[in-house]
């Protein structure tokens, strides 16, 4: 019986009733495929005419219409009995594979001068029988993504501070109380310390409600002089409406040296202001109250949208807070083991999501955590 002849039978007529009779069958194919491949590569012929064998031999056993594979895959894998299936389909899996390389040669042999590189590819892809890629076809086009618009502030914020002699340092979101409040001066009595206001994991260990524990452990780290900021996700016990949401993103800064004053804070602050918001932005700095600074303050600037004449974005007072800030307490400073007899610092602390809402008037902080493609494509 011919090839042509079997494979236009089922495998009980064939006799192939269990897993060796297939095995055997399965073999006999593929030896004939092989062989008539070696023949072709062997046989001396013009180039010309060995494109035509090629082409002959790849429809011969590839073709989808009454192809080898394809007859084999409708009367044997389809007709197979169930407990045959898994066997038959293994076996036709593999034959397939082997096959795969044909399509390639066929390909390559009708322009073979203009696409040497591939042309060596398929050397080895007749070898490499797994090798089933059209390495002529053109390449996926994958889209393009873009900068999320919260990490665009960070950079812009770091740039802006290492600029000026800043570096930028990261820690654990997992932190311990010790770090996230006592070191801070934060008392037990303070409200973002209760259960309900902060995320516990155990007693003694929390996800971070800010960034300034790295801060403290920088300076321990590198004692002083020091000037760092501390950009990263903190975490907030609360409930999520369009400017709330459970997790955040903070930008720290730290200066300590010595001689360092609340001059030095304003005119810093100032000068970052302005190259964040624009040059004709005006700060106004007004007293408050942090555990960490003392004394503490709050930075606002001239309204980016009405320059200072009241709108509602400003709630008609012509100006936006944008920071916390303060002279470093000098038992944080103790904390960190920093003397504060030789040295003084400033701080602040902003929020990355609400400089990105001001910056690209965005009313809603959830859409930056909704990953919906038609929000974030707009910033690229
Ligand atoms: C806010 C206020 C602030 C700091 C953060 C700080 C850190 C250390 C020592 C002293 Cl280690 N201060 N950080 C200071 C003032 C304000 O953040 O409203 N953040 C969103």
């Amino acid at each position: 019986m011919t090839l042509e002849e079997k494979v236009g039978k089922t495998l009980s007529e064939l006799g192939a009733t269990d897993t060796q009779g297939v095995e055997s069958l399965f073999a006999e194919v593929r030896a004939a495929m092989e062989s008539e491949r070696q023949e072709l590569v062997s046989c001396e012929v013009e180039k010309e005419e060995h494109g035509k064998l090629c082409r002959a031999l790849r429809d011969r056993w590839l073709a989808r219409k009454n192809g080898i594979i394809s007859l084999i895959d409708e009367n044997w894998l389809k007709k197979a009995p169930k407990e045959l299936k898994p066997v038959v389909g293994r076996q036709f899996n593999e034959l397939r594979q082997a096959a795969a390389p044909m399509e390639l040669e066929e390909l390559l042999r009708a322009v073979p001068r203009k696409i040497t590189l591939a042309a060596s590819i398929a050397a080895t892809a007749s070898v490499r029988a797994d090798l089933t890629s059209d390495l002529t076809l053109p390449g996926y086009r994958r889209p393009l993504g873009s900068i999320h618009p919260v990490t665009r502030v960070l950079r812009e914020i770091e740039e802006i501070f290492l600029g000026l002699g800043f570096t930028i340092e990261i820690g654990p979101e997992v932190e311990s109380v010790y770090y996230n409040f006592d070191a801070l001066n934060i008392p037990e009595t303070h409200p973002s310390r209760d259960d309900w206001d902060t995320l516990y994991i155990d007693s003694k260990t929390l996800l971070r409600t800010h960034t300034s524990p790295v801060q403290i452990r920088s300076m321990e780290k590198y004692g002083a002089p020091l000037y760092i900021i501390v950009p990263g996700k903190v975490y907030r016990h609360d409930n999520p409406d369009s400017s709330h949401a459970t997790m955040f993103h903070q930008i720290e800064g730290l200066a300590v040296d010595k001689d360092i004053t609340f001059a030095d804070l304003k005119g810093t602050l100032d000068f970052f202001a302005k190259k964040f918001f624009g040059e004709r932005v005006r700060t106004r700095f007004s007293p408050s109250f942090f555990p960490f600074t003392e004394p503490s303050g709050e930075v606002s600037i001239s309204c980016v949208i009405c320059d200072g004449q009241g709108c509602r974005t400003c709630k008609e007072s012509g100006w936006l807070e944008v920071m916390g800030c303060g002279m470093v307490h000098p038992e944080v400073l103790r904390h960190g083991g920093i003397d504060p007899e030789q040295y003084t610092g400033w701080a602040f602390g902003l929020g990355a999501e609400r400089y990105a809402m001001m910056k690209y008037g965005i009313n809603d902080i959830q859409l930056f955590y909704q990953s919906d493609v038609r929000f974030l494509e707009q910033f690229s």
